[in-house]
């Protein structure tokens, strides 16, 4: 059979393959700013600045052997293609000079490549001098950050602070986490501040960053970046960077617990009885405060959903899932499962608690009234 001329064949290849580029251009041009805050091409501060700077020095000889090794290949397989009536080409195989080449010169780039990135592998490994230290706790599907060093000359201030989800940390001074888990393989990304590291149990991680005074007042996305189960692709986070004055403000706010008239409406609204969220929550005031260090040494949480303290503080909730509203919020109070899918150990039955996120309180019959109730409380900035 008298297949398609040569040339037609290649004009058809090389019409699909433009397609195809143009397409992959388009895509990337419809990429709009919402993502700024999570971009690994704009590093903010030292780590990820280093870290990217690396990254694009080696794109340089890398598209150049790219190009010349493609190019190559399009050129020989033009030029030796078959044709009627030309002999095979002449055979290479076994030519000592070129097969030592071809070992020889890439490894020796590889080698060469490996100078600046083993030393920079090095470098960022090292604990850097006063940094903050925070124990940060991949769940299923959120974080727990404990900060364990605050360092602040303040007798008023506790040393640990417990939050979720939303990290807060100060401009110029190096912030030093301790990655832990209990449950499953996660990874900690902030692709703004640093590149990911995995959050393995049984295995004490560490990874810093460091952000800029041009950074203050700003924040960055990071996402969970190693599937951990059902909602991993709710499992995001957010870090604020303060001054370092602010800084402080908020780690003594974080410290407060609420008041007692706070604590006693709390009781009214069935937040400590009824529904039992204390059994699962750290609420300032209501629980032990030997429990404020939520986590313990073994690195298993002694409860296990957020603390719920200054929830009013964040601006998101849920693994970053949802901005925080009181509408939102109130929902997920009544039937949280349906806002973040949680996996339920069938083999247990079908007990709420048994399940891995927060339990659906329309089913063990809150209204949807009681819900806003507690969500509205849950907001008010507290004293
Ligand atoms: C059986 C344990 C359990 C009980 C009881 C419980 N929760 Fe939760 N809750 C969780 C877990 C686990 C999460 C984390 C879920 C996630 O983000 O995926 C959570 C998350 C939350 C969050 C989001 C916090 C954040 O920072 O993202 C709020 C708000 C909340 N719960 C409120 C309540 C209220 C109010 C009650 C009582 C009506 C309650 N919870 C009872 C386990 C529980
Ligand atoms: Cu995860």
């Amino acid at each position: 059979m008298k297949t398609l001329k040569w040339r037609q064949r290649a004009t058809r290849v090389f019409a699909r393959a433009t397609l195809l580029g143009a397409s992959a251009l388009l895509l990337v041009a419809c990429g709009d700013d919402s993502t700024k805050e999570q971009n690994p091409l704009e590093p903010k501060g030292d780590v990820a600045s280093r870290q990217i700077g690396l990254l694009k020095f080696w794109m340089i000889p890398a598209a150049v052997i790219a190009v010349g090794v493609l190019s190559a290949v399009v050129i020989i397989a033009i030029k030796y293609r078959e044709r009627p009536g030309n002999e095979n080409p002449k055979q290479i195989h076994g030519n000592s000079a070129l097969e030592l080449g071809w070992t020889i010169v890439p490894a020796l780039i590889m080698a060469i490549m490996a100078v600046p990135t083993v030393a920079l592998i090095w470098d960022l490994d090292a604990k850097p001098k006063d940094a903050l230290e925070v124990t940060v706790y991949g769940k299923q599907w959120w974080w727990e950050y404990q900060y364990t060093n605050l360092d602040i000359a303040d007798p008023a201030i506790d040393f640990q602070v417990n939050t979720a989800n939303e990290l807060h940390i100060p401009s110029g001074r190096p912030v030093y986490f301790t990655l832990k888990s209990d449950n499953v393989m996660h990874s900690f990304w902030v692709p703004s501040l640093a590149g990911k590291k995995d959050v393995v149990p049984g295995r004490d991680n560490k990874v810093w960053f460091i952000a800029d005074k041009d950074d203050e007042g700003k924040w960055f996305y990071g996402q969970c970046a190693e599937y951990c189960g059902l909602s991993h692709a709710d499992m995001r986070l957010k870090v604020y960077v303060h001054s370092p004055e602010d800084f402080v403000e908020w780690a003594r706010h974080q410290n407060e617990g609420w008041s007692a008239e706070r604590v006693a409406r709390a009781a009214y609204l069935g937040i400590t009885d009824k529904w039992g969220c204390s059994s699962c929550h750290f609420l300032g005031g209501t629980n032990e405060d030997a429990d404020k260090g939520i986590a313990d040494g073994s690195g298993a949480n002694a409860r296990p959903g957020p603390n719920l303290t200054h929830l009013g503080d964040r601006t998101s909730f849920a693994g970053a899932k949802y901005d925080l509203t009181a509408e939102k919020l109130a929902e997920w109070i009544f039937h949280a499962p349906e806002l973040k899918p949680a996996q339920c150990d069938k083999t247990l039955g079908e007990s709420a608690t048994r399940c891995k996120g927060m339990p659906n309180f329309e089913k063990t019959g809150m209204t949807k009234a009681q819900a806003t109730e507690i969500a509205e409380f849950l907001l008010e900035s507290e004293q």
